[in-house]
This record gives C-alpha cells, sequence and structure tokens, in this order.
C-alpha cells in the first residue's frame, strides 16, 4: 500500500466516522457487488454471428475508433483487460450474435454448447454471465417487428429465438453457479402513428407467454424484460412500453428491467425504483445515459448516476438489484469506455455509501429539512476520492488515472495490430 493513499484513506475515514459512518464496512461490502459488463461495448453491437449484418433495431453506434474486437478471442482478451482495470469480481452480459461456433447456426437453433467457449472462460476468470436474445439486426427484423410481428412465422422464428435464450441462461446459471439474466429487449415499433396500438401489444403479450412457458430453475435462471418510450425509427409508437412490461413483469413474476436511456428526455429511473421495489421480487438496470435522442452514451458521474447509487443504498435494494450497463461508443477506447462507465458505476454506490443516510433520513423525519439540505449539500465535497483510491489500491487495480496509461499502452500493443 502506497503511503500517500493509506495517510490520505486514515485521514478520510476520520471525517466520516465523526458521522457514523463505517468506511471499512462500506468497502467490504462495495467489493461484493456485481456489476454486469455488456459485452456489446467491445465490438459497437456486431456479434460474431452475422458478420455482414448492419446494426438496426433503432440503436446505433458512431465512431470509427480503430481496434473494434472482430473475434470471440479478441473480444475475451479486452474483456479480460478492462476487468484487470475495474476493482472487484463481476459479470459479463452476453447476447446471443455472440455465439462463439464456426457452424453456420440461425438464432432459433442456437444451444448452450454455442457459448461453451465463453463457459470455460467465465469459470477461468471466476465470473458469471447474463443473457440477451438478440431480436434485431437480422433478415427477419428488417421491417421493424419481432416477438409482435403480424406474420405468425416470422413471429414464431423470434419466439423461438427467445425460448433457445432461455435456455443458454439457464446452462450459464448451472454451469457457472451463479443466477443467469436473460433479458428480452424487443425494437417492435411504428415510425409514424399507428392507428392499432392495442394488436401488437396483444401478440407481444401472447408470444412472452409463450416463451416463458417452461419453468426453468430460477437459481440458474431469472427473466427480464425491458421497456423503451422510443427509438430511431419507432418514434411514435413502441410496441413494449413501460406500463406494457410493468403489468407484464408484475403479473408473471419477471424483473422489469429501467434503461436509464428509455424514458422521457428530462425522465430518471432513480426516482422509479422504490415505486416498483414496493411490488416485485427484483429490479434489473441498464445503467446508461441519454443524450438528445440516443440512449446509449458512456454512463459518468452525473446526478442521475448518483441518484441511482443513492436510491439503490438508502432503500437496501442492491441485493435484490441486478445491475447491468448498457451503453456503446465506437468514437473513442472500447476498453476505456468500459473501464470509465463500470467505474463511475461503482464509485457512484461508494459515494451513496459514505453519506450519513441515518442522520439524513432522521431530520427528514423530524421536518428539519434545513439540516437535510446543508448536509447532503457539504457531503458532496467530503473525501470519497480518498476512499476510491484506497480502494482500487487494496484491490490491485490502477489508482485514479493511472489505468489510462495501460490502456493507452494495450492500444499500441494489441489493439492497433488488429
Ligand atoms: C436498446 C436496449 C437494449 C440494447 C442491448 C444491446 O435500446 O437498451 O438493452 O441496448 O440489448
Ligand atoms: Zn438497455
Amino acid at each position: 500500500m502506497r503511503q500517500d493513499i493509506a495517510r490520505n484513506y486514515e485521514e478520510a475515514k476520520k471525517q466520516y466516522a465523526s458521522h457514523g459512518i463505517d468506511v471499512d464496512q462500506a468497502l467490504a461490502e462495495l467489493s461484493d457487488i456485481k456489476i454486469s459488463i455488456h459485452c456489446w461495448q467491445g465490438d459497437d453491437v456486431r456479434g460474431f454471428l452475422f458478420r455482414d449484418q448492419e446494426l438496426s433495431g433503432g440503436i446505433s453506434v458512431t465512431g470509427e475508433y480503430p481496434g473494434a474486437a472482430s473475434t470471440p478471442e479478441e473480444l475475451r482478451a479486452d474483456l479480460t483487460k478492462a476487468m484487470s482495470m475495474i476493482p472487484g469480481t463481476h459479470k459479463v452480459n452476453l447476447h446471443a450474435i455472440y455465439a462463439d461456433t464456426d457452424e453456420s447456426v440461425d438464432l432459433d437453433q442456437l444451444e448452450p454448447r454455442h457459448f461453451q467457449k465463453w463457459v470455460d472462460w467465465a469459470k477461468e476468470q471466476g465470473i458469471g454471465l447474463d443473457f440477451n436474445p438478440t431480436c434485431f439486426s437480422h433478415d427477419k427484423s428488417k421491417d421493424g417487428f419481432t416477438l409482435s410481428h403480424p406474420d405468425p412465422e416470422i413471429r414464431q422464428f423470434w419466439i423461438d429465438h427467445c425460448k433457445a435464450s432461455r435456455r443458454i441462461g439457464a446452462y450459464f446459471g448451472e454451469q457457472l453457479g451463479q443466477t443467469c439474466v436473460t433479458n428480452i429487449w424487443v425494437p417492435d415499433g411504428y415510425k409514424d402513428v399507428p392507428v392499432d396500438r392495442m394488436a401488437p401489444r396483444q401478440r407481444l403479450k401472447d408470444a412472452l407467454d409463450e416463451i416463458f412457458a417452461e419453468e426453468l430453475n430460477p437459481a440458474w435462471n431469472l427473466d427480464a424484460v425491458e421497456s423503451k418510450l422510443f427509438g430511431i425509427g419507432s418514434e411514435a409508437y413502441v410496441v413494449g412500453s413501460h406500463e406494457f412490461y410493468m403489468g407484464y413483469g408484475m403479473r408473471n413474476n419477471k424483473l422489469i428491467c429501467l434503461d436509464a436511456g428509455h424514458f422521457h428526455p428530462t425522465e430518471g429511473i432513480a426516482g422509479k425504483l422504490s415505486s416498483l421495489a414496493l411490488f416485485t421480487d427484483g429490479i434489473l438496470l441498464h445503467v446508461s445515459r441519454p443524450m438528445r435522442w440516443d440512449s446509449d452514451h458512456v454512463v459518468i458521474m452525473d446526478d442521475e448516476l448518483l441518484e441511482i447509487g443513492r436510491e439503490l443504498v438508502r432503500n437496501h435494494l442492491l441485493p435484490t438489484t441486478h445491475i447491468g450497463l448498457d451503453f456503446f461508443d465506437g468514437s473513442i477506447n472500447r476498453i476505456a469506455a468500459w473501464v470509465i462507465g463500470t467505474r463511475n458505476t461503482i464509485k457512484a454506490l461508494l459515494r451513496a455509501k459514505l453519506e450519513p443516510t441515518e442522520k439524513l433520513k432522521q431530520a427528514e423525519l423530524d421536518g428539519d429539512y434545513t439540516t437535510r439540505l446543508a448536509l447532503m449539500e457539504e457531503f458532496k465535497s467530503y473525501p470519497f476520492g480518498a476512499v476510491w483510491d484506497y480502494y482500487c489500491e487494496k484491490m490491485g487495480v490502477p489508482v485514479r488515472e493511472e489505468w489510462l496509461a495501460e490502456v493507452k499502452r494495450y492500444e499500441q500493443d494489441v489493439l492497433l495490430k488488429r
């Protein structure tokens, strides 16, 4: 342990202790939290199954930064590199198009064996895996509809893909001894104002019922459903709206996935957690950063992220919340994007743990809103940075921006040679 880091930590600890905050305890708890790192930041959501397909489904990646992974080996190497700069042991979130196989296999035919190399790698790394059916970037999703498609044959294809995906998720869970969350997001929607908003939702509901009919061990696989307000090309109407999935998830005991970028431009998800938590057994988050019409910028330490962290900590929601990341930026080093977004998410949780929550709650209960505001504001400049530095050092990962030099080195040695 470097002396300056240890000294700053001891000083910071005293300041927090004067408000009854046990920093060592906070760090012990922090190290138990798993973030699900999304593989798709590493290659601009291309995957390996259909290399000539353009990204579609109302999401898009811009930027031509060199070095994107183009094979499973490269993507695993990049993820391993990124994880070596992120404190803690986490999970990796895969999409169906990331199957690692030489066979030419379509989405409805995928089996656990097509992901065996990912499972072997996850075992080596001691990490868990999460999963997602890929209901986009495919000839059968070109017209913007999948699970709610009016053509029963196309709809069945996507239903079969989602069924296959759940089995793959269960296999991950069984093999790795950690529950896999399999999250369904479909892009289905209309660019312009529809006449019939109901029929596509009825079809989506029926499709989901068929997908979830097979019982899987919940210790291995948990299902989640993800809503969206609008996408590129689905500005007027999205079949899987928030109300749709909130209703579906609650009635059918599915995790409801809240993506931070899937609501109105000024609407946050933090304030929704306490309500959802009262009526569900768990929540899936897609931590992301909306920017005007884009839902997927790299996560930074903004008010929304801090507020998500606070809501999870203050309301004791961490044990039942699955925290996943969802952003894709092709204009910067992709490993840096993972490191920045994941470290920020962990750091925001740490900052929340270093607030005098009980004191603040008491002030609020007493009607002493002056104390509430004063303390909340003063704590924004408490020395959480010293605690974060100590945590990184203790966990054996680069302190502060030291990780950047490592990323630059990796860029020279590996990425630019691709
Ligand atoms: C899209 C959803 C979805 C995707 C990933 C790739 O708007 O957020 O989660 O980003 O599945
Ligand atoms: Zn998402």
